[in-house]
């Protein structure tokens, strides 16, 4: 794991053949203003910890985890209609967020724990994309909050046991297409953390599936990060907004409403976001050779 810095473009360079962490996981989950410790509730990181998943169609896609079986990690208790923050960490606390390179949008979703992310589950309740007029993604914002982001469980979910994942989509890559070499296309970096959520609600909101959210041709996964675009189509469904959905049919009819569930409270701001690796045109840095953007 050796790095060298290059300090004003804020690039790690990799002399080494084998590391590469530049990447970023979420680290540790803040409720009601008590930060755990690493990995408490969240399922177990990948072998390489902070690696990026990059075909939409790969199961890692759910979690980016070994380790599906819901026993081995411990249940963090939540109520429903509060905001709790996630810490994304490259290599752990205290460690920087994610590199400035890594643009791009967030998104979160939520699933019963009982499917186990398997089906059509998954119901997003935050994101945020990119303010073009600012030029902020939601990683600047991210990189800017030290890490951490708010996340509303949305206030009218029904009491259980569920799967939240946020996800850090990064797109300095994502202007070719997956599959058009080894490292074209979104990178992926999603984690699941394992809730009981409290409460009296009765909603369990209609889902999508994971894998099969995303195809690589997505306007907002085949996006060219470098050419100045003002707008940004952030990926998958529409947020649940608590009080949307249905209720269950049989279910008593003690719903609590907050028009505020189900966005991300993370503050935007007018500072200007870290440069990008090793661009300076965009013309140029398509042309460098892959041993100088292995900052993945
Ligand atoms: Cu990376």
């Amino acid at each position: 794991m050796r790095c060298r810095w290059a300090a004003a473009a804020g690039c790690c360079i990799v002399l080494g053949a084998t590391a590469v962490h530049a990447h970023t996981k979420v680290t540790a989950v803040v409720i009601e203003g008590k930060e755990l410790g690493e990995q408490e509730c969240i399922r177990p990181w990948t072998k390489d910890s902070n690696t990026p998943v990059f075909d939409p169609a790969d199961e890692n896609l759910r979690c980016r985890t070994n380790q599906m079986d819901a026993s081995k990690t411990k249940v963090c208790a939540v109520k429903a209609g509060s905001t709790i923050k996630v810490l994304w960490t490259e290599s752990g606390k205290g460690s920087r967020a994610i590199s400035d390179s890594h643009r791009g949008p967030f998104v979160a979703y939520m699933s019963p724990m009982e499917a186990n992310g398997e089906g059509p589950v998954w119901f997003k309740i935050a994101e945020d994309g990119y303010d073009g007029a600012k030029d902020i993604w939601a990683t600047d914002t991210i990189i800017k909050n030290k890490g951490y982001v708010d996340l509303t469980i949305p206030a009218d979910l029904k009491p259980g046991q569920y799967l939240l994942r946020p996800e850090i989509i990064a797109l300095h890559e994502a202007n070719r297409k997956f599959g058009a070499d080894s490292k074209a296309g979104a990178q992926f970096y999603p984690n699941c953390i394992q809730l009981t959520v409290e409460g009296t609600g009765t909603s369990v909101p209609a889902g999508v599936a994971i894998p099969g959210i995303y195809k690589p041709e997505d306007k907002g996964l085949f996006y060219d990060l470098w050419a100045g675009l003002k707008t940004y189509p952030i990926p998958g469904p529409e947020v649940y907004k608590a009080g949307s959905a249905p209720a269950p049919a049989s279910s008593n009819s003690n719903v609590a409403t907050n028009p505020n569930s189900g966005t991300t409270n993370t503050t935007t701001t007018t500072t200007t976001a870290g440069r990008p690796c090793v661009r300076k045109n965009p013309a140029r840095r398509r042309r460098l050779p892959e041993r100088k953007r292995d900052e993945i």
